[in-house]
């Protein structure tokens, strides 16, 4: 029976240097887990709360009060307990909480025992992680959606465009398609040398680039794809992650030096996915510009993938809107955006069974725990956005991948496109 026999909290740091929470758990005095908990920079409106000091430590980003209600509140309450599924583990910890965004232990406290938890039994039951996941015997790996160029929150570089991401999608295999990700990267890099650019890179480890306009990162990642020698439409496609909440004032939207209603962005949307070979777009509008959402979803959702990230917060009841009002036709999964397993799994089903896909996405802020590269095998996600294919942050899930693929043995399948909303 699995009963939590040691937990441990502690502050670590993320691939920023800004404090995170880091748990240590054992079930039935097995093998210890670990489990951290990534960050966001530009962060929905209706997220969980991470749970910050606000002191003067760490520009008030230190942690310890998340770790405090870790090693006090929730141990006091789960230790030699017994709980036989993540629901039930999640339930009491979050009736322990019993707010509904989480604020008073913070999602960072809870997400870290959910997580580690779930290592935990999957281990119990022989299993990897994204074995225990998954229902069936049916394994099938990501198409990466890797973000080369960074922009918006997560640069300092003018291009309002948070993310310009490649999506190596026409190959048979995980690792033919990371490969030619990163064949792609390192021309892109030569690229930007050869044009004086610098190639200094961003948070999400791709490079970040004073360019003039968005259109001009575009046609950078398409020649750097041919002179990769791969064809761009058939090999690699192109996903963007607009982020716009953080472009959007008081109804319109700063896009390349210019104020935009809604229906011009959509304009250029259009536009842009008529130039361009591009598959997905993540936050074209505001995470409350519902309105919109329901136009775009109208004009384009037949053709692309329109991804709801800060507009769905992989939030069940936000998800369930989308769904009603027909606004978007996929989900962007971040575990703590939630704030616990089995929420996220939820809302993941819940995505599933309207016909939305979804893709499991890492943070800004990362550390090296890999989970999320498990979590998109065990849901059969065939998506997953973990960032460029630089700085071990990023690095470390698509190893998992790797891992994965190896450990499987020709016994998985590539997502490829399958999973993508797109016009065939
Ligand atoms: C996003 C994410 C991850 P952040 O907007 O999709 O790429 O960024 O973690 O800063 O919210
Ligand atoms: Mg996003």
């Amino acid at each position: 029976m699995p009963k939590i026999k040691y937990l441990k909290a502690r502050q670590i740091l993320d691939s920023r240097g800004s404090p995170t929470v880091e748990v240590d758990m054992s079930i039935d005095d097995g093998q210890i887990f670990r489990a951290a908990v990534p960050s966001g920079a530009s962060t929905g409106k209706y997220e969980a709360v991470e749970l910050r000091d606000g002191n003067d430590s760490y520009n008030g980003k230190s942690v310890h009060n998340a770790v405090s209600n870790i090693n006090n509140l929730i141990k006091n309450k789960i230790m030699n307990k017994t709980f036989n599924n993540i629901n039930e583990f999640d339930n009491e910890i979050l009736s322990l909480d019993n707010t509904v965004n989480k604020s008073n232990l913070g999602a960072n406290a809870i997400l870290a025992c959910s997580l580690c938890f779930i290592k935990c039994l999957a281990d119990n039951a022989n299993k990897h992680l994204y074995e225990f996941l998954l229902n069936d015997d049916e394994y099938i790996l990501p198409c990466p959606l890797m973000n080369i160029i960074n922009g918006g929150a997560h640069a300092n570089n003018g291009l309002d465009i948070q993310e310009f991401m490649i999506v190596p999608a026409g190959f048979n295999s995980f690792s033919d398609s990371l490969k030619a990700g990163v064949e792609t990267f390192l021309k892109l890099k030569e690229l930007l040398n050869k044009n004086s650019y610098s190639t200094a890179v961003g948070d999400e480890g791709g490079f970040a680039p004073d360019l003039k306009t968005n259109e001009e990162a575009l046609n950078l990642i398409l020649d750097s794809i041919k002179l990769a020698g791969y064809e761009p439409g058939k090999n690699i496609f192109l996903a963007l992650d607009v982020a716009s909440s953080e472009l959007h004032n008081q109804g319109k939207y700063s896009y390349d030096n210019e104020l935009l209603s809604p229906s011009e962005l959509i304009g250029i949307y259009n536009d842009l996915t008529s130039k361009f070979p591009i598959i997905s777009i993540e936050d074209p509008l505001d995470e409350d510009d519902w309105e919109s959402w329901k136009l775009i979803t109208k004009n384009l959702g037949n053709n692309i993938q329109l991804v709801g990230d800060d507009l769905f917060v992989t939030n069940r009841e936000k998800l369930q809107r989308g769904i009603d009002t027909k606004s978007a036709n996929s989900i962007l999964v971040k575990i703590n955006q939630i704030g616990s397993i089995s929420e996220t799994l939820d809302t993941v089903n819940m995505a599933k069974n309207n016909n939305y896909s979804y893709i499991i996405s890492h943070r800004s802020g990362e550390t090296e725990d890999s989970s999320i590269a498990d979590i998109a095998v065990g849901t059969k996600s065939g998506q997953i956005k973990t960032g460029s294919c630089s700085r071990s942050d990023r690095t470390a899930k698509y190893n998992q991948l790797l891992r994965i693929e190896d450990q499987l043995n020709g016994k998985c399948k590539f997502a490829g496109l399958s999973t993508f909303k797109i016009s065939s």
